[in-house]
């Protein structure tokens, strides 16, 4: 069999001269049958990451080369965060072949979740994005939910043609691989994944017969996802591990949730209304007077107001503030990478405050 040289955790080019690099390997290791770079060892046995000196380009123009093959694409989003991770830049990097839409991380959501309707909401909300796909499914690469729809969809659709799984970092492609290799070939995490963006590095390449494969392809970063200005501990909380339970705070126009300390939502006029919160079960909200807002966040960030915790405040960008109007539609207003409120429909007029760089958006509830 020939010599793969590039690490069969994370894609990157294997080398044997610095450390500091992606791909390293001591040049005594490099008989070894299992060629792993010293980045994936240490992310695997001690969850440390090594920062990689690629930049956001480099990705994209991995990524671009697609355009020059053929084959399925399949992308796939996190379902937790749809506008965060959709990317929608990504269609012009893979050419003109077909595509399939995966929402993965559906065990996050409500058991109560009506999975149909939220698939044509994908389909509707994708097509607006300018993004005609095949088909959608919604998986957990987690639990293996809706994995056996999937892999149906992937043979009907590559018509024996290569496959290429694409999408925004951390959205769980290579856990959706390690899954499919697991459930053919019986090895456990063959690729390695993190809950850091940026684990894949290369593109990996699995056979699946004589004449084509599937290939695990390194995320598109995007800036706008919360987890880019959080330490690692901080990135913990706000992800969710597991079903999400909705919080309801009834509030009066006059008062303020904050969301750990990095988002707060101003209820400035409306009705007394429920604020149905989606966000990781251990992230904690609290609410106060909105006219009380600013001394409790100047008094409190890093400690009741966290995370971030104090000594990562300094990452976080600084605030800005957008207004939305909700009227008539159920309507979630949506952090990227945190999670969202849901506003029944009755008027409300809602400021928002989250770091610069991660700006709020509306959307139809999908709950
Ligand atoms: N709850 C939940 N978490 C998931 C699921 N799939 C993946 N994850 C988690 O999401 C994080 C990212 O997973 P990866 O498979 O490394 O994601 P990726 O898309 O390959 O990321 P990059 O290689 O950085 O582009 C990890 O912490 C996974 O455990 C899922 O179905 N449900
Ligand atoms: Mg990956």
């Amino acid at each position: 069999m020939e010599r793969v040289n590039y690490c069969q955790g994370c894609g990157a080019t294997i080398q044997t001269t610095d450390k500091n690099k992606p791909g390293f390997v001591p040049a005594s290791a490099l008989n070894n049958d299992m060629l792993i770079c010293q980045r994936c060892f240490r992310l695997k046995h001690y969850n440390e990451v090594q920062d990689v000196s690629y930049t956001d380009q480099d990705f994209l123009d991995m990524i671009s080369q697609i355009s020059e093959s053929s084959g399925l694409i399949v992308k796939v989003v996190d379902i937790f965060d749809f506008s965060g991770s959709f990317i929608k830049s990504l269609h012009r990097l893979t050419g003109k072949n077909p595509i399939i839409l995966v929402g993965n991380k559906v065990d996050l959501l409500p058991k109560s979740t009506n999975l149909n309707r939220l698939k044509q909401w994908m389909k509707k909300t994708a097509a607006d994005l300018g993004l005609v796909v095949q088909d959608v499914y919604l998986i957990s690469a987690s639990n293996g939910k809706g994995m056996d729809e999937v892999k149906k969809g992937i043979e009907y659709y590559r018509n024996k043609q290569d496959v290429y799984v694409v999408g925004c970092t951390n959205v769980g492609k290579s856990t959706f691989i390690n899954r499919l290799i697991n459930e053919s070939i019986g090895t456990k995490d063959a690729i390695t994944t993190s809950y850091f963006p940026g684990t894949t590095l290369g593109f990996i390449e699995i056979p699946l017969d004589q004449h084509s494969s599937l290939f695990d392809t390194p995320g598109v970063i995007n800036r706008g996802q919360m987890a880019h200005y959080l330490s690692e501990s901080d990135l913990k909380v706000i992800t969710p591990a597991k079903e999400i339970k909705p919080i309801v705070h009834q509030l009066q126009q006059g008062q303020t949730l904050f969301i750990g300390g990095l988002a707060r939502f101003d209820f400035i006029k409306g009705e007394k209304q429920p604020f149905v919160c989606y966000f990781a079960n251990q992230l904690s909200i609290h609410r106060t007077k909105l006219e009380n807002a600013d001394a409790l966040y100047e008094k409190h960030k890093g400690e009741l107001l966290s995370p971030p915790s104090s000594d990562n405040l300094s990452l976080l960008p600084e605030w800005s503030t957008h207004t939305l109007k909700i009227e008539g539609n159920k309507s979630d207003i949506v952090i990227p990478g945190l999670g969202w409120i849901t506003l029944s429909g009755v008027a409300a007029t809602v400021t928002i405050h989250t770091p610069k760089t991660v700006a709020p958006s509306k959307r139809d509830a999908i709950i």
